[in-house]
């Protein structure tokens, strides 16, 4: 015999247990056990067929209700519990944003890649910015330009990579040092400038120490009253920086380039240590750069005044620099894509070169 009040004990009975249900596998256990299909408020209702239409008419709105009543208890209950879940796994799942990211990083960056970043950092620093160009050049940028007679050796396919003549007959050429860039940025900016072209260049060769592509980087400095003391000056502050010592001794030898005048080679003294080389001090010259003034066909030749203006300009060697810097003895090690040689050679990418916490 089912009546009102048994209804009442049975909801007190069922709230009781959904207020003491601790997580989400509890309460669905309370919720069978009531409103499930064979749960106690289930079997209620079942047994309304076997009542008098006059019992039915309180018992089936009585338990209708009873059962919408638990179902609203129960879904208050569960979104509470979910709540608290939330919150309890907030508090407990942190993640430590400082630790090294995992997997470690295996990837590392090639030394000539490093050695341009300290390039670029060293000059940034005193007052240089990076000028680039394309690889592919025509003759005037490359050659005529830069006061190179016609006929000069290193207008010869011996020494050039020239393209097939384009559409207009005209034979391109894989660029055979930075100094078109340069060409370029005097043509199309007014002084002063002050620009380091670091870069990819093409020369036919290929031994221990010359690869038929290569990195140079170039700087340029015009300005109206830029003279040799300037162009000492800046160069001994970058081999100072480059090489991390306070001590370079440097020596100018006269040479001759087409696009310089006067022209000369800069020697540093150095030692050998065991295998690694320490430049700066030492009883031995090594060559470590070619620079000069920018000659005045050149200045012109941009459309700029020689008498007005006059500049200087250097090249090196990235690659070289880099052999000498990190103590890699063959050039052609930098080129074969050995993961063991770019591991031992390489740096991390998350240590980048600048004047403040060091360079390597
Ligand atoms: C302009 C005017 C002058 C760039 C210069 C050198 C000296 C030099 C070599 C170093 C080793 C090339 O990589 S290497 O074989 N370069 O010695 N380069 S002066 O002179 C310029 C450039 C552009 C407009």
């Amino acid at each position: 015999m089912t009546d009102t009040a048994a209804l009442e004990t049975l909801e007190q009975d069922v709230l009781a247990q959904i207020a003491a249900a601790t997580d989400e596998a509890g309460l669905d256990a309370v919720r069978v056990g009531a409103l499930g299909k064979k749960g106690s408020v289930s079997l209620m209702m079942r047994s309304l067929g076997g009542m008098s239409p006059e019992e039915r008419q309180v018992m089936g709105p009585a338990l209708n209700g009873l059962k919408d009543r638990l179902g609203s208890a129960i879904e208050a209950r569960k979104a509470m519990l979910e709540a608290a879940a939330l919150d309890l796994a907030l508090a407990s799942e942190t993640i430590d944003v400082s630790l090294p990211v995992r997997p470690e990083p295996k990837g590392s960056i090639h030394p000539i890649t490093q050695v341009m970043e300290e390039l670029a950092v060293i000059f940034a620093d005193m007052g240089f910015a990076v000028a680039e160009g394309s690889d592919v050049e025509d003759d005037f940028h490359n050659f005529t330009a830069l006061n190179f007679p016609e006929g000069h050796p290193a207008r010869d396919t011996q020494d050039t990579f020239f393209m097939k003549p384009d559409a207009e007959g005209q034979r391109k050429v894989l660029r055979t040092h930075t100094s078109p860039v340069q060409i370029r940025t005097m043509m199309s900016q007014t002084p002063p400038i002050r620009i380091i072209a670091p870069g990819r260049v093409y020369r036919c060769d290929w031994d221990q120490t010359h690869t038929p592509m290569f990195h140079q980087v170039e700087g340029l400095v015009i300005d109206r009253e830029t003279h040799m003391g300037h162009l000492k000056g800046v160069l001994q502050d970058f081999l100072a920086a480059f090489f991390e010592t306070d001590e370079v001794v440097t020596r100018f030898r006269p040479h001759h380039f087409p696009f310089t005048e006067p022209s000369a080679e800069m020697d540093v003294r150095y030692e050998r240590v065991g295998q690694a080389v320490k430049v700066g001090s030492g009883d031995q010259w090594m060559e470590i750069l070619g620079c000069g003034m920018v000659h005045p066909n050149v200045i012109r030749n941009c459309g700029l005044d020689p008498d007005e203006y006059q500049g200087f300009a250097f090249g090196m060697g990235v690659d070289r620099l880099a052999m000498l810097k990190y103590g890699a003895p063959d050039l052609r090690d930098f080129f074969n894509s050995d993961q063991r040689w770019l591991g031992h050679y390489g740096f991390s990418p998350l240590l980048q070169a600048n004047m403040a916490t060091g360079l390597s």
